[in-house]
């Protein structure tokens, strides 16, 4: 039978509300009238699980024949964020669901904060993974997410007398209805061992075996019936262990492979951690693209015959280097297990897979040491060794023939400096060996991937490096978090702007309409007198609706430059201290960031801040006029809540450092206005803004080079800003912690003894954008037209843009 999964049926009230009621009493066993908002939330999560199982089966049998090339998506992280409220705005039943509950005398918003996030990414990059598959839905791309069910999720923050705290998050432990256990698809996994040679073919023996058990989660799309999978696999121990042996060596060796399988799935690592050297993260890693790998292959098999269409029929994209251990996997499946030749397995593995780069931080460029790949995968260093063997000799070897130099720049194996040090694995060498594309993920991010990190694979392969700029899904990004916005866009536009973003570019000509202006003007504060509410509630601190909100969220790193954004709030409490009469708009300064754990600059510029905060916002002299906010836990569900209500978007990275930024999308798109550096997709932002409609400020990536040439000392500029100097030995002369004097040492030291981000070379420029800023706040009819030319000018940047740009230059699927 052939199933149209375009045309999509729904659900009236009636129907949801009996939908309720029957899980209520037959599976929860409650009566609607002793039910808790939490009963309600179950209820609804068990309802629309059954809806996505069902079109689940039916996105299977549409699929049944074959004839299309399947997205493999590959990433350590999918931060998926909620998924109720998301789910039942997919399949059209949202309004449906909030007539339902109101008919039990429940609201539906109260229904829907009962979900525990799944915490399952870092930031940027694990959000972006769970954008594309919304997108890959809603395009009616035939995908599967692969990555791993980590029962810790990133760790919970809190702050204790304004430093932070980590705490472990357990997010599974709540109620989960959204995984389903697959155990018919689950996978073993070899490690350590060693490999035999006989006849020249190879042999891995004497390994440790572990289980991969699949979790799968339903992907709904926007006005779809397609429901796609994302596959979260598990580890486990074998069947084979054998609690009653009596032998010791062996009972040793079970407890071993126990623990190591039940070690493998626990934790996400936290970014911007050094992970050299943990073995552990590398058998992450292995385990969920061996795991994928076999899943998928398994898949392909029972659809064809031979290996002849393998490569018309998958693709496997990259999402960093992370899973970059695909590469040998596949060429080892291919070799060992199916007796290809070597040259025509490497071929269909650069067929197959695409390598997306996400960062050109040296630090976070990933590296393994031969020894350790060598202990763990014996052969898998070996065919790493092939590759590079091959690469070198022939393809190296023909395009400059006798360049030994290029030879070793090039080579998968980094020589060590020092013959003491360990010969090094380079991650992103063997993806883009081993891919046939490999993308940045904005346009100035993939110039200076292709200038500055792989110039010489440029020159070798003139098409491989290409250009994605990254989108966000509408659905939960505008749709979903900012209903009020989407109603006025609805009643405005009267087209479907959720399925095609570039419709949004019709609001322009309201722009300067004072009665549209005024309605904009008014959702946006509503989302601010919510958002006010929040930050009472967690803060403490009472702030006014009437104020600029001005935010910046994201994770905490110096090349973010949060620490920029607190020298100048410090700037502006002492000018305000000064004259407390000065005439400016109040303004509440909002961050929200997570550092990582063991990064200590990171975490004394949050002290840095809360300690600051706790000035301010006490003082009656500065009469409200200024408030600083840090609310904690960052996580998409707050992010949900911060960004429909945010009048400034801070998106000040050092140009050069931000590979796009997402915030900065989410955020123009619910009508902030940015404050940005040239950096990033900032760059492609004010191209579609416009720049009158963006404040713009600081060195761009050409003045940072020259500056950095020319020899910086940021003493310099500290002996030349008055007013920065101030800030600065403000800091420094421990006034915001007398209870610790040298509190903000580690945080002065990386100002003024190298500042590497030149936070004080953009410090006189970000200033006067502010300035900018204030004036514009000024005259509201200006103001309004900004914003809502924002709004209407983020077209580009949804995520359905970024998969058809996908499937076109990276895929080669047509839709
Ligand atoms: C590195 C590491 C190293 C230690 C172990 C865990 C771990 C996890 C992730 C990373 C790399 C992080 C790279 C990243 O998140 N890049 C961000 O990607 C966003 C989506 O493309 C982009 O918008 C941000 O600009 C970029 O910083």
């Amino acid at each position: 039978m052939n199933v149209d999964l375009n045309s999509v049926r729904t659900m009236d009230t009636a129907q949801v509300e009996q939908g309720i009621r029957r899980i209520l009493e037959q599976s929860l066993g409650v009566e609607p009238d002793e039910a808790t908002p939490g009963d309600y939330w179950e209820a609804l999560s068990l309802l629309v699980r059954e809806i996505n199982l069902d079109r689940i089966r039916n996105t299977r049998r549409e699929e049944k024949d074959g004839s299309v090339r399947r997205v493999y998506y590959l990433s350590l992280e999918f931060l998926v964020g909620r998924l109720l409220g998301n789910n039942l705005h997919n399949l059209g039943i949202y309004h449906q669901a909030e007539k339902a509950t109101a008919s039990f005398g429940v609201n539906l918003s109260d229904v829907l904060e009962y979900e525990t996030d799944p915490a399952l990414g870092n930031g940027g990059l694990g959000r972006l993974a769970a954008c594309f598959l919304d997108s890959l839905t809603t395009l009616n791309v035939p995908a599967f997410g692969y990555g791993i069910n980590y029962r810790f999720g990133l760790f919970k923050q809190g702050f204790v007398g304004g430093k932070q705290v980590e705490s472990p998050d357990a997010w599974r432990e709540d109620s989960f209805p959204w995984g389903i256990e697959k155990p018919k698809r689950k996978q073993v996994v070899r490690l350590y061992g060693q490999v035999r040679e006989v006849d020249g073919k190879a042999y891995w023996d004497d390994t440790q075996e572990v289980l991969g058990v699949p979790w799968d989660l339903p992907v709904t799309g926007y006005n779809t019936e397609r429901v796609n999978t994302l596959r979260l696999w598990e580890g486990r121990a074998t069947e084979g262990f054998d609690l009653n042996s009596f032998d010791a060596g062996r009972y040793q060796d079970s407890r071993f492979r126990e623990i190591l399988a039940e070690n493998i799935s626990q934790v996400l690592y936290p970014n911007d951690s050094h992970p050299e050297g943990k073995e552990l993260r590398l058998i992450q890693q292995y385990f969920f693209v061996a795991c994928s790998l076999a899943d998928l292959i398994a898949r392909y098999k029972r659809e064809h015959e031979g290996w002849e269409q393998f490569t018309s029929k998958v693709v496997i994209q990259l999402n960093d280097t992370h899973p970059a251990i695909a590469v040998p996997e596949l060429l080892r499946i291919l070799m060992d297990e199916e007796d290809f030749v070597f040259t025509k397995a490497l071929e269909i593995c650069r067929s197959v897979f695409c390598y997306t780069n996400h960062t050109l931080l040296p630090e976070a460029l990933e590296t393994w040491s031969q020894g350790l790949i060598a202990r763990v995968l014996p052969r898998h260093m070996q065919l790493i060794y092939k590759i590079n063997y091959h690469f070198l000799h022939n393809e190296v070897e023909k395009h400059w023939p006798g360049d030994h130099q290029m030879k070793n720049r090039l080579s998968i194996i980094e020589e060590p400096n020092n013959p003491a040090e360990p010969q090094m694995v380079r991650m992103a060498y063997l993806s883009v060996i081993g891919s046939h594309k490999v993308n940045g993920v904005a346009a100035l991010h993939s110039s200076l991937v292709k200038q500055k990190l792989f110039p010489e694979f440029d020159e070798l392969w003139p098409d491989k490096i290409v250009n994605v700029t990254n989108g966000v899904t509408p659905r939960r990004w505008l749709a979903n978090c900012n209903p009020e916005l989407a109603e006025l866009i609805d009643s405005t536009l009267k087209s479907d702007w959720q399925s095609d973003l570039a419709r949004l570019g019709e609001l322009k000509v309201w722009a300067d309409d004072p009665e549209f202006q005024k309605k904009f003007a008014r959702i946006k504060r509503d989302n601010k007198v919510a958002l006010a509410s929040v930050i009472d509630e967690l803060c403490g601190v009472k702030v006014n609706p009437d104020a600029i909100f001005d935010v910046q969220i994201k994770r905490l790193h110096e090349y973010k430059r949060q620490q920029l954004n607190l020298l100048h709030i410090m700037a502006v409490y002492r000018r305000l201290l000064e004259d407390p009469d000065l005439d400016v708009p109040h303004r509440v300064f909002i961050f929200a960031a997570k550092a990582a754990p063991g990064y200590l600059v990171a975490k004394n510029i949050i002290y840095a801040i809360n300690r600051l905060a706790d000035r301010v916002n006490n003082d009656r002299r500065i009469r409200d006029k200024l408030k600083v906010i840090f609310l904690p836990n960052y996580r998409v569900s707050l992010a949900e809540k911060i960004i429909p209500a945010a009048d400034v978007s801070e998106q000040i990275s050092t140009a050069g450092f931000e590979a796009s930024g997402t915030g900065n999308m989410k955020l123009a798109l619910n009508g902030a206005l940015t404050i940005g550096t040239m950096d990033g997709a900032n760059v492609e932002i004010a191209e579609e803004v416009g720049e009158e409609n963006i404040f713009i400020f600081g060195k761009t990536v050409e003045e940072v080079s020259d500056l950095r040439q020319r020899g910086y000392n940021p003493r310099d500029i500290y002996q030349h800003n008055e007013e920065l100097k101030a800030v600065i030995d403000w800091l420094a002369s421990g006034d915001l912690s007398p209870d610790e004097p040298d509190a903000f040492r580690p945080l002065v030291e990386s100002l003024l003894d190298s500042d590497y981000f030149l936070t004080l070379a953009d410090y006189q420029s970000y200033s006067d954008a502010h300035d900018r800023i204030v004036k514009a706040w000024k005259a509201p009819s200006y103001w309004w037209r900004m914003a809502i030319i924002n709004t209407a000018s983020m077209g580009k940047f949804s995520s359905d843009r970024s998969i058809v740009d996908y499937c076109k230059t990276i895929w080669n699927i047509g839709l």
